[in-house]
């Protein structure tokens, strides 16, 4: 029987802080889910995270816990390609032959890159203007076919499409063009516990309106004690009316493994202290022993540089072929 080739499947998660449930739900846990059937390639961004402000040093140690967090959490890197983007230099290669065909008015008006300005008003960089064009680079290299994405990357996911298409039509075919690929609890995204009209994320100026996978038990539980509900006490799942428990019972659902309508059940007629408490608790036993596996992997170092050198080479391996094509498309000459 003839063997079925699988597709690649690109994902990628930033070290631009300590990583939230959020990240977790809705993009790391799935990853493990999605080795066995696609060719996973999995990246810690670090090439994007510094298109906003970073400490170096705490950019190392965001590296090394997220590469050991992807690990803990299932990612087996004998059966994916695991690797740091910096340490693939062709990401960045491919970024200025992509940004030759890519217009200023594209990027402007990404979401994302207007949200992030605001926000950094005092680095509004070009790198975070052009964070989306290294986001198709990293996607492009790989030939990925499918891209997990969050409702926040549609946007970018597009312009990557938009690129391929157009590289594909100026030089001949060069590029698979991707699709989005939609998980199957893709209803998952997570707000933030002090403002529920905004989603989780891990470089929120308030600590308290974001769960990292490194909190420990009583800073998890204070944290969802604190989480902003409404005022009448009935726990239903209704995001539009109810967005503050509609997170929260997202939120347990997701960590349960119990179906929304049997968490509604089960908090039917409490209050919302001993349903916030019952969220803690579930949140922190579930990550108690992801923390213990991570810690386990971070004191062993040596593995840890180790898997990523194997990822580097691997990921090298792939995105020069694709590299050396673009190369000798766009016309430079390489002597051979
Ligand atoms: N709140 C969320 N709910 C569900 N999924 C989320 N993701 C992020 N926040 C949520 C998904 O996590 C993946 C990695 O995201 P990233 O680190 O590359 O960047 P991001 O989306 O910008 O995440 P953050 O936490 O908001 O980071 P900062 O604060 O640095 O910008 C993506 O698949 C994303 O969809």
């Amino acid at each position: 029987m003839e063997e079925q080739v699988k597709k690649s499947l690109f994902s990628a998660v930033q070290p631009s802080g300590s990583v939230t449930i959020g990240n977790y739900i809705g993009a790391i846990r799935n990853f493990s889910k999605l080795q066995d059937e696609y060719n996973c390639i999995y990246a810690v961004a670090d090439l994007h995270a510094i298109t906003v402000p970073q400490e170096a040093a705490a950019l190392r140690k965001n590296t090394l816990e997220l590469m050991a967090l992807f690990l803990a959490s299932g990612i087996d890197p004998n059966k994916c390609v695991l690797f740091v983007q910096s340490q693939v230099p062709a990401h960045c290669e491919l970024t200025w032959v992509l940004n030759t065909i890519t217009y200023p008015g594209e990027l402007s008006r990404m979401t994302q890159f207007k949200d992030k300005s605001a926000k950094h008003a005092e680095n509004v960089n070009m790198g975070l203007m052009d964070y989306p064009v290294l986001m198709a680079s990293d996607i492009l290299l790989y030939q990925a076919a499918l891209v997990p994405v969050g409702a926040d990357q549609k946007q970018h996911l597009e312009l990557t499409r938009d690129l391929a298409i157009r590289f594909n039509n100026r030089y001949g075919q060069t590029f698979t063009v991707p699709d989005g690929y939609i998980l199957k609890d893709s209803g998952a995204k997570i707000m933030s516990l002090a403002d529920p009209s905004k989603k989780m994320s891990k470089s929120d100026d308030n600590a308290n309106a974001f769960v990292t996978m490194s909190d420990d038990k009583d800073t998890v539980i204070r944290k969802f004690k604190r989480a902003i509900t409404d005022s009448d006490s009935e726990i239903r799942y209704a995001p539009e009316e109810k967005p503050g428990v509609s997170n929260l019972l997202t939120i347990y659902h997701a960590f349960t493994g119990k179906s929304i309508a049997d968490c509604e059940k089960e908090f039917a007629g409490k209050g919302y202290g001993d349903f916030k408490m019952a969220v803690g608790e579930a949140v922190a036993d579930a990550l108690a022993p992801i923390q213990a596996e991570k810690a386990r992997l971070l004191a062993d170092k040596a593995y840890l540089n180790g898997v990523m050198k194997q990822g580097a080479e691997s990921a090298f391996r792939i995105a020069r072929k694709t590299l050396s094509k673009v190369y000798r498309k766009v016309g430079f000459y390489s002597g051979d």
